[in-house]
């Protein structure tokens, strides 16, 4: 823009020392549509040594009665005109984060100027430079609410515009990019070491969709021609060490672009599309239109420096942000209530896509034991909150797995309800009536509904925190050859929320004789009352009930079992997910007693030991997953009081080691029949490669004579890191005598690459024996860098998993320590990291009582909006 900057008037070079937003609440139920609308927006960022001017035009028009709302934060206004005229400080006011012009007429030009301070930007939020030294870049991250750390802007996502961004800087960052497509590059004539380029988006979009990138990056480029017959350019730009780990994430991006097209009709919409990975970044990616911003952690991978794990989720998130593209970025949301309705689908989505890429059983594993862990525990504790939820203080604080994986949950459940061909119906439908618009959960829902008007039901599953208990027992009649199944539901009623009310719960179930093992029948049970019966006749004996099969609803199941009902179900479930739900039941059954019957361990031990070697060889990846114990963490979370991480951890260690030994006789067997061989990224190779590395553990942990070189070998002759890292941490948890060595050894192959120092780092930090002492020193370590969300994630995070260290005094000083340093640089991080610390008071004396004047001590010392929400839900205030 050029008007302002010749019209400059310096306004106002300083912003107010107020806070921009007190920290109010805000509510669902105060929505208002905005009084204007931006029809276009250009925007010219000229980058400088020490700063950027931005300067903005916006066209607006009226829509209803109102001021002209502006929000604004960390920005030093330069200029201000309206429809050319300059404005003085009378015409405007501006307080609190916002910019406010009254008696506007209805059609408006506002151009601004201001001046930021990427460089200087620590919370990685508008925009900002990430790296250091030869390798800085300058990104952008605007939602949800980053934007306005840019311009002043209504910077909401119910207001939609059509961008133009023009980029100037130095040329030592030849890399000029923004949203969709390229117009104009060249050289300035008056300062011949910048360049610029311009860029144009012709799709609306809501400005937490704005990415723009300046940087010095290497490409790898393809194309896509789409169903439409739309040619694609797509472009992965990483620094160039790293370039050659970008091909993992292009496939994925192709499949993605295919699957979409194949599964819900929804093609690619414009000629290029670019992600970026950057080194420094709060969460794992965003899904700006047509450029797209990584986490380097999130998409690069290669066989020698990426596990299998990791690298599976690289495609899964590759798939997440592309699959926003539509579910998300062309239709968005209202506001940011409205989050789950554009994460729960595109989760569920990106669920679905795995689904198709490995064993749709393991898939299932994985997301529900991910819900388990997590979203259970969010549901259980004082963060509780709805998937849609009804006010907040600090947006950043509910990204969250209950709006991520619970959201995903509902939509499962009203996909299944339906079936494949009324949800293709309804998604269908979505997309052709709310294309181009901000919409609402009630909006999907009822699009959904066009086949089947039960599907509004669910709605309650958006307002209504808390998991829900499902009950139940069955009876037999032999003389009337019956079968009653009785379920219940309860959910725990959440202070500050109605009373709960029963929800609509499919119940996936199958009917198993007991003489053949044979499903007699199946049956989806609508659960929607609080107390139910479902009668199934002509039964001819008393069969075994498999019940929630593939996981149907995000609830907690207590039924009346016989232990030896669930080895039954081991053998002989067709359903892979529910075989992995019934070691689950019985392992809980063990360690939970609080949760039901103490059970003998004898019964599970056996099963598995007849199960396993059978299945080794039909489905590693399965097999390797029923040999899972649940984390410690994951433990304390299904713990209600009085929890004691030293008698969980016994209790937890204590199961492992008598599964050890009961199988000893299978480890030896099992890893000699799965020798390393050449990488090969197969679902069968990654099976096998899952299942060694659990029987390596399990055979050091049960004493195989030869165990500890079979790991040294794994780790000297590993083909992949998924081997090598595998082998390391099995030796550093069994602190075998050279797992120094080891460790250092690691260390020096791949100081090069930060992703996989963040996996040195994150072993020693998790390991079973880690103290305060550990992480203090990895802390102070030369490679530690609080700039870097990853790098402290790696330890920070990493140590959340041995509570029986973070849960001491010299555990939650070096962790509560960790909150106040991040508090003013980066309060999202420190807020994510605070939530962790959320289940205090199910710790028994004395630990509560410490963690709790920990918690006090740190809500006096942060001064950040979000941990002051956190630290305030925490504390239960
Ligand atoms: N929308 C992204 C997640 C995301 C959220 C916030 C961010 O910065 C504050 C960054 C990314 C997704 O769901 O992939
Ligand atoms: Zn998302």
């Amino acid at each position: 823009m050029s008007t302002a900057e010749n019209d400059a008037q310096i306004i106002n070079a300083e912003m107010p020392d107020v806070p921009l937003h007190a920290p109010s609440k805000i509510n669902l139920k105060d929505y208002q549509k905005p009084s204007f609308d931006v029809e276009t927006v250009s925007l010219d960022i000229k980058l400088f040594e020490d700063h950027a001017q931005v300067d903005s035009t916006l066209k607006m028009v009226r829509q209803s009665a109102g001021d002209i709302v502006l929000f604004g934060e960390d920005l030093e206004l330069l200029a201000l005109s309206m429809n050319g005229e300059a404005l003085s400080a009378e015409r405007y006011e501006l307080s609190a984060g916002k910019l406010t012009i009254s008696d506007a007429p209805d059609e408006v030009t506002l151009a601004l100027q201001v001046r930021i301070c990427p460089q200087t930007n620590t919370a990685l939020e508008g925009f900002y430079m990430a790296g250091s030294g030869d390798e800085t870049m300058f990104v952008t991250q605007c939602e949800p609410e980053g934007f306005r750390k840019i311009t002043f802007y209504p910077d909401r996502p119910d207001v939609l515009a059509i961008f133009t961004t023009r980029l100037e800087a130095d040329k030592r960052y030849p890399t000029l990019l923004a949203n969709g497509n390229l117009v104009e590059a060249g050289e300035m004539i008056d300062a011949p070491n910048r360049h610029y380029a311009i860029w144009h988006d012709p799709t609306n979009k809501p400005s937490y969709l704005f990415a723009c990138v300046v940087a010095d990056l290497d490409v790898l480029a393809d194309s896509y021609t789409t169903s439409e017959g739309r040619e694609v350019l797509l472009e992965v730009y990483a620094k160039s060490a790293d370039i050659d780990k970008c091909t993992v994430g292009m496939q994925a991006l192709k499949d993605s672009m295919q699957w979409d097209e194949v599964n819900y009709g929804r093609a690619y919409d414009l000629d290029r599309y670019m992600i970026v990975a950057v080194s420094q970044f709060n969460m794992g990616a965003m899904e700006n239109k047509g450029l797209n911003i990584f986490n380097t952690a999130c998409v690069l991978s290669s066989p020698e420096t990426t596990t299998d794990t990791r690298s599976f989720s690289v495609k899964a998130i590759i798939a997440h942000e592309y699959f926003h593209n539509w579910t998300g970025n062309r239709i968005t949301c209202r506001d940011w209530f409205q989050l789950c309705l554009k994460e729960g689908f595109t989760v569920y989505r990106d669920q679905s896509f795995s689904a198709d890429q490995q064993s749709s059983a393991v898939q299932r594993i994985d997301d529900v034991a991910t819900l388990r862990a997590h979203q259970f525990a969010e549901d259980a504790g004082p963060l509780a909150h709805p998937v849609r939820p009804e006010s907040f203080v600090e947006i950043n604080n509910f990204y969250t797995t209950t709006v991520y994986e619970k959201g995903a949950e509902i939509v499962r459940m009203i996909a299944n309800t339906l079936g494949a061909d009324d949800f293709r119906k309804g998604t269908d439908e979505y997309f052709r009536r709310y294309d181009g618009q901000a919409v609402t959960v009630e909006d999907f829902l009822s699009a959904l509904s066009i086949t089947n008007g039960k599907v509004e039901d669910f709605i309650d599953w958006y307002r209504q925190p808390g998991t829900p208990v499902v009950s139940g027992h069955q009876d037999y009649d032999s003389a009337t050859q019956t079968l009653t199944i009785t379920l219940s539901q309860q959910t725990r009623h959440v202070s500050g929320f109605d009373a709960p009310k029963p929800l609509p719960i499919p119940v996936a179930t199958a009917l198993f004789d007991k003489e053949s093992g044979k499903i007699i029948a199946e049956s989806m049970l609508l659960l929607d009352q609080a107390t139910q019966t479902f009668t199934f006749e002509g039964v001819s004996a008393e069969p075994v009930v498999s019940l929630l099969r593939d996981f149907s609803a995000p609830v907690q199941l207590n039924y009346d079992y016989q232990d030896e009902d669930l080895a039954f179900l081991l053998k002989h479930e067709t359903n892979g997910f529910n075989r992995w739900q019934v070691t689950q039941m019985l392992v809980n059954r063990i360690l939970l007693p609080t949760q039901g019957t103490k059970s003998n361990p004898d019964v599970y031990l056996a099963a598995l030991a007849q199960t396993l070697p059978v299945l080794a060889g039909e489905d590693a990846m399965l097999a390797a997953r029923l040999l899972d114990i649940p984390s410690a963490q994951e433990l304390a979370a299904a713990i209600p009081e009085d929890y004691d991480p030293e008698v969980v951890k016994a209790q937890r260690e204590g199961l492992y080691q008598q599964l050890a030994e009961a199988l000893k006789d299978q480890w030896e067997m099992l890893y000699k029949q799965l020798p390393l061989h050449s990488y090969e990224d197969s679902a069968e190779a990654r099976g096998e490669r899952a299942l060694r590395n659990v029987v390596l553990d399990m055979a050091l942990s049960a004493n195989v004579e030869g165990a500890v070189e079979w790991a040294q070998q794994q780790y000297d002759n590993a083909s992949c890191m998924t081997e090598r890292f595998g082998a390391l941490k099995a030796m550093v948890n069994h602190q075998v005598a050279n797992a120094d060595a080891y460790l250092a050894d690691f260390y020096q192959r791949f100081q090069a690459d930060d992703l996989v120092i963040d996996l040195w780092f994150s072993v020693q930090a998790s390991a079973d024996n880690v103290n305060a002492d550990v992480i203090k020193s990895l802390l102070a370590h030369e490679d530690f860098d609080w700039n870097t969300p990853n790098r402290v994630r790696s330890v920070i995070s990493a140590f959340t998993s041995q509570p029986t260290a973070l849960w001491t005094q010299q555990g939650l000083d070096i962790y509560t320590d960790v909150i106040k340093k991040l508090d003013d640089s980066n309060p999202m991080i420190a807020s994510r990291l605070l939530q962790v610390l959320a289940r205090w008071n199910t710790l028994a004396e004395p630990r509560r009582q410490m963690a709790h004047s920990q918690l006090l001590d740190v809500q006096q010392q942060v001064s950040s909006k979000h941990v002051h929400e956190s630290l305030s839900s925490v504390l239960g205030a």
